[in-house]
Formats: structure tokens, sequence, C-alpha cells
């Protein structure tokens, strides 16, 4: 049994009312702390928030409990223990008050989602939407028909090499067919320029993965040309090829045949063959399609019946020999198409130059 008159205060400052000795006031002070922000973190309703602020912010409170008991420390302990409990009543106070705030708010949000009524049957109103651009849509068409046809896509730089573009081609220098393209050069010196037709793709696929080969390139292509409604310095070509054993012209025309008619809705569109010249090619075609907008004649197929479609033919063997596959013992077919040609068809644009003018009237009809 401990009697008061054997405290020594720095050891045992507070006797409980049975006269036990308590804990250390340093020690309640930790507890107290902890207590309260432990039961202010459960708290979750204005009531329980009222309770512990009785609890230890009260008159009659912990905080307050302690504060009494100070009066009875000596004076070298007041001086310890007296802004220590000034300074967790601050902190109890604090802290509180941004608990109370955080719940108000919380409180405050819940009344207003249950007074907002969420109709997720509702209609949006008229939002405007984007839409992918007529050449884009029309490149994933002819991609997805191609892909199921066996072919692969591919691609090549824009900007090119004179080796690439033209020579690899079978275009000599000082060919006279070079004036087919004319050329918009990046650096005469280093023999740079912007491709001029998507047939280029053809030599970096045939140089880089040979004899068997079926790939479609859809890129864009650039010409030193004056626009007009039907011609632009910058445009897109689709190119096709197939090398392998014993390909002939039929092959190439059963192809182009299965093309037009999955493009154009399983219309059987007749086919036109007409012979043409083209360098990298032996022999050279066009191919023209009845014209699918009319049957006697409209002012998309000029009155003709026949739409030009695409030039196209056999690859020549010094193409093939070039790339380093043998002509001896592999053939193949070509074609390249005008992408933006076949857009301005498809959806009847009347001017090439609206597919790059970023009109947005024009874009949203799309
Ligand atoms: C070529 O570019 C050949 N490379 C096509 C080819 C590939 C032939 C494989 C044989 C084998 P051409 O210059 O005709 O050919 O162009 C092909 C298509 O590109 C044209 O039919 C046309 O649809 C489109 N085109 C050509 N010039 C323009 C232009 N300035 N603006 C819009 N489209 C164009």
């Amino acid at each position: 049994m401990v009697s008061s008159a054997t405290i020594i205060p720095s050891e045992v400052h507070f006797l409980t009312n049975l006269g036990m000795p308590m804990q250390s006031l340093d020690q309640q002070i930790k507890d107290l702390k902890k207590n309260f922000l432990s039961q202010l973190d459960k708290a979750d309703s204005q009531d329980a928030l009222e309770e512990i602020r009785i609890t230890y912010l009260g008159r009659k409170g912990k905080i307050a409990d302690l504060m009494d008991q100070l009066k009875n420390l000596p004076l070298e302990e007041k001086k310890e223990f007296g802004p220590q409990l000034n300074e967790l009543k601050k902190f109890c106070e604090i802290t509180f008050e941004e608990k109370k705030e955080h719940l108000n708010h919380h409180r405050l949000r819940q009344e207003q989602r249950k007074k907002e009524f969420f109709d997720v049957t509702a209609s949006l109103p008229n939002m405007p939407q984007g839409s992918l651009h007529p050449l884009t849509q029309l490149q994933q068409e002819i991609n997805d028909i191609f892909i199921s046809m066996g072919f692969e896509i591919a691609q090549g730089p824009e900007v090119e090499n004179e080796r690439n573009n033209f020579e690899a081609l079978n275009i000599a220098k000082d060919h006279p067919a070079r004036d087919m393209w004319d050329t918009l050069w990046l650096d005469n010196t280093k023999n740079l320029l912007l491709r001029t037709h998507t047939s280029s793709v053809q030599i970096h696929q045939m140089e880089e993965k040979k004899a068997p080969l079926a790939i479609v390139a859809p890129g864009r292509c650039y010409r030193h040309e004056a626009t007009d409604a039907t011609h632009d310095f910058m445009f897109s070509q689709v190119e096709g090829l197939f090398v392998d054993h014993n390909v002939s012209l039929s092959n190439l025309l059963a192809t182009m045949r299965e093309f037009m008619r999955k493009l154009f809705a399983q219309k059987q569109l007749n086919m036109r063959v007409r012979p043409s010249y083209f360098p990298f090619v032996e022999p050279g075609i066009e191919i023209d399609i009845e014209c699918p907008f009319c049957n006697h004649g409209c002012s998309v197929c000029k009155y003709t019946e026949w739409i030009e479609m695409c030039g196209a033919g056999l690859v020549h063997p010094n193409v093939l020999d070039f790339c380093g596959i043998n002509h001896q013992e592999y053939s193949g077919f070509a074609f390249g198409f005008g992408l933006t040609r076949l857009a301005m068809l498809k959806y009847s644009i009347p001017d090439i130059r609206l597919l790059h003018a970023n009109n947005v009237e024009f874009l949203k009809q799309f």
C-alpha cells in the first residue's frame, strides 16, 4: 500500500481515488491523444462527434480533468507539463474541427446525390460527334478486303531516294518515263525526294522478304503538279504486289474482280482491260470498271459508262532481279490505284482538294 506521504512526485504523480498510483502524466497525455484519434476516426455521424467533443473537449471532459490535476503538481512539473497539455488541447480542437468539416461535406454530398435523379435510359441531347475522315474510312475498308483475300498490309517511307522510287523500278536516270512522275525533290545532292507513287514500297518489300509475297501498301504520294478538281500535289494510292510461282495476268484480273465486287457491295461490275505502259511491268495494262453509279452514263463517268481504276501488269523481270528474286523461278503481278480518286467516286466528292481542306461542314457529312 502506498500512502500519500511516501509518494515521490517525479515517479508517481497521481493517486486514484483508491489511493493507487496512476500512470505518469506523460503517458496519460500520449494515451489520451491515441484514444481521441482512434475514436474520431471511427465517428461517422454528428451525434458520434458530439459525444467525442463532450468526452474529450467538454468542460468536464478528459482534457479538462488533466488540466485540473496539473494544479496539484510541484512547480517544476507544472512548467514541464503545462505547455504539453495546452498543445494537446489545441491539437484535439483543430483535429476535431477538421473531422467535423469533413463529415459535413460528406453529408451534403449524400443529400445532393439523393436529390439528383439519374435516368440511365434518357437519350443524350444532340451532341456533336466526330467521325473518321472519308479517306481513312475507305482505306480501312480496302485493307479489310485485301486482308480477307490473304494479303498483308505493308508500309514504306514517304521520303524516298531516287533508287527506290525510280532506278529499282526500271526507270533509269535519263528514262523518258520519268516525265510521267513530276517529282518534288528534297535534296538533289542526296537524291532525296517525296515518293511519287507507292510502287517504291514494292522494292522495300521484295528486298526484305523475297518470294513468295502478297502485300498491299496504302500511302501518301506527292507530285509537282498544278492542282485542279481531280489532281492534287498530295494524294493517296494503294499498291498491290503478289509474287509466286507461275503468276499470270489471270491471277491479277481475278484479284481485281473480287476486290471490286466486295468494294461495290456485291454488284457484278464489268471490267475492261487496256494495254498501257509502265516501265516496271511487262505487259502493262490499265483496268477500267463499269460505272457503279449509272446505267447509261453520268457526270461521274463523264458519260462513257467506264471509270479508270488502276495501272497494273506483271512485274518486270528487271525489277525482280534487282530485288534479288530470280525471274526464271518467280513471276508476279502489281497494281496501283488512286485511293483519293476512289474516295471521290464512292462518296461523290466533286473536288479532290476538299479532302484536305479541313472544312468541318464538309467532313460532317461522313
Ligand atoms: C502509277 O503511279 C503507278 N505506280 C501505278 C502502277 C502500279 C502501275 C503498279 C503498274 C503497276 P499513275 O501515275 O497512273 O501510276 O497513278 C496511279 C493512280 O494514282 C491514278 O490512276 C490516279 O488515280 C492516281 N493519281 C495520279 N496522279 C494523281 C494526282 N495528281 N492527284 C490524285 N490522284 C492521282
